[in-house]
């Protein structure tokens, strides 16, 4: 563990030190005010000693590049070395004590200590943007990207912007969504290529529209796409997911495959050499079962399938889709499907999942009408909607 102390005149000043020395895992052990200077007692300053701790186990952080991109973006690459040089001149190392503090006390301590680095980050990132980049960070993270995500797409865009430009709203704008647009990327959906026979699974969470996204799927195959399509489900742990299958299937006059083991599915696809398109529907149980991941695995293997789509609610929160795509890496899926797009209006979970996992869109479900309720994920659109401002700004 390193340990260190840090003397400035404000507890923010202090905090932004220990981020850049010490990185984001650095708690505080001990903060205090102090005077000194002053005559007789008068006019003395206040500073703020703040005592902080890291695990060696840490990477380092290169110093000038937190500076650089956290503190102040707009910083010159001299201002940035003097800011990097005073950090060294104040502070001072103490002695190194791993044992005195207890496990709980650090977590708790860290917990604060990230809070606060998390105001402190704000305030010192809005002191680097102009007004107008300052909005646009604002409502990126009010949508829900992520705030480091957030920061980079607008200090990036306003870096190319030509300070004529600066209060043109509609030019920035612009900017802003091509370059979510390109992390986005370009969605893939399924193209079907003329007399080659192509199968889909789908996997996902329990609930999150699986079942009726292939509905919808084998419905614009068969009626609008003119397709001989034919459904296989392994979904044989609710009696009532077959039967919403076979519902759909008889509507549109396929039939469904119920399969119970990886031996059988494998039989069901070679059964179906005359078909255009298959689609597999999955049982969705909890993700965190490995026994479920595992079990679908061995399905997926069995069958093969040329594309797997992860299924993923919009509602879904960032922290759990990536639980989520964590816990089904071993599938092999590419791409995925966001349901539920019309039950919320906080997209930016959608771009920070996509930017963190460089997975692919490739639809967005907008209701439970089958089979309107579906389309090819737009970049651009979907950019557009992370970039609205619904109001309530405080
Ligand atoms: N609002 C809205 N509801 C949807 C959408 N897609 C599916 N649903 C609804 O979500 C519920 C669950 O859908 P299912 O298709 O059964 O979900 P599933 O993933 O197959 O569920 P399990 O098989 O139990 O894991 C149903 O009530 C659907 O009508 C969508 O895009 N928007
Ligand atoms: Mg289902």
């Amino acid at each position: 563990m390193r340990v260190k102390r840090f003397v400035a005149r404000s507890i923010q000043e202090a905090m932004v030190q220990v981020k850049v020395e010490m990185g984001q895992e650095a708690v505080i052990l001990h903060t205090r005010k102090f005077k000194e200077g002053g005559f007789l007692g008068l006019f003395a300053q206040e500073f703020v000693e703040v005592t902080a701790a890291v695990d060696h186990h840490y990477p380092e952080i290169k110093k000038e590049e937190v500076i650089d991109k956290v503190v102040w973006p707009n910083l010159s690459k001299t201002e940035i070395k003097e800011t990097s040089d005073t950090v060294d001149n104040i502070e001072e190392t103490l002695s190194e004590d791993e044992s005195s503090l207890e496990q709980d006390d650090l977590r708790e301590m860290k917990q604060m200590m990230e809070d606060m680095m998390k105001q402190i980050e704000q305030a010192s990132f809005n002191l680097g943007l102009n007004h107008m980049g300052n909005n646009i960070y604002k409502i990126l993270v009010k949508n829900e990207v992520e705030p480091i995500l957030a920061r980079r797409i607008v200090k990036s865009t306003m870096e190319k912007i030509p300070p004529s430009q600066y209060e043109d709203l509609d030019f920035i704008r612009e900017k802003m969504i091509e370059r979510i647009a390109r992390i986005l990327k370009k969605s893939k959906p399924i193209v079907l290529p003329k007399r080659k026979q192509q199968v889909f699974a789908l996997v996902g969470p329990t609930g999150v529209g699986k079942t009726t996204t292939i509905a919808k799927l084998a419905a614009n195959f068969a009626i609008t796409s003119k397709k001989n399509v034919a459904l296989i489900t392994s979904d044989t742990y609710r009696i009532a997911a077959v039967e919403q299958l076979k519902a759909v299937g008889e509507v549109l006059g396929i039939n469904v495959d119920v399969v119970f083991t990886p031996q059988s599915i494998k039989n069901a696809i070679a059964s179906h050499r005359d078909k255009d398109v298959i689609l597999i529907d999955t049982a969705g149980r909890n993700h965190r079962s490995m026994l479920h991941v595992s079990e679908l695995k061995a399905f997926m293997d069995a069958a093969q399938p040329d594309e797997i789509f992860l299924v993923l609610s919009a509602t879904t929160r960032l922290k759990d889709m990536l639980d989520i795509v964590k816990n089904y890496e071993n599938i092999e899926f590419n791409r995925i499907i966001f349901t539920k797009i019309d039950e919320t209006t906080t997209y930016g979970p959608i771009l920070s999942l996509i930017y963190k996992t460089k997975k692919y869109l490739s639809y967005c479900t907008t209701g439970q009408s089958i089979p309107d309720d579906i389309e090819i994920a737009d970049q651009r659109k979907l950019a557009q909607l992370i970039l609205e401002d619904g109001g309530n700004n405080e």
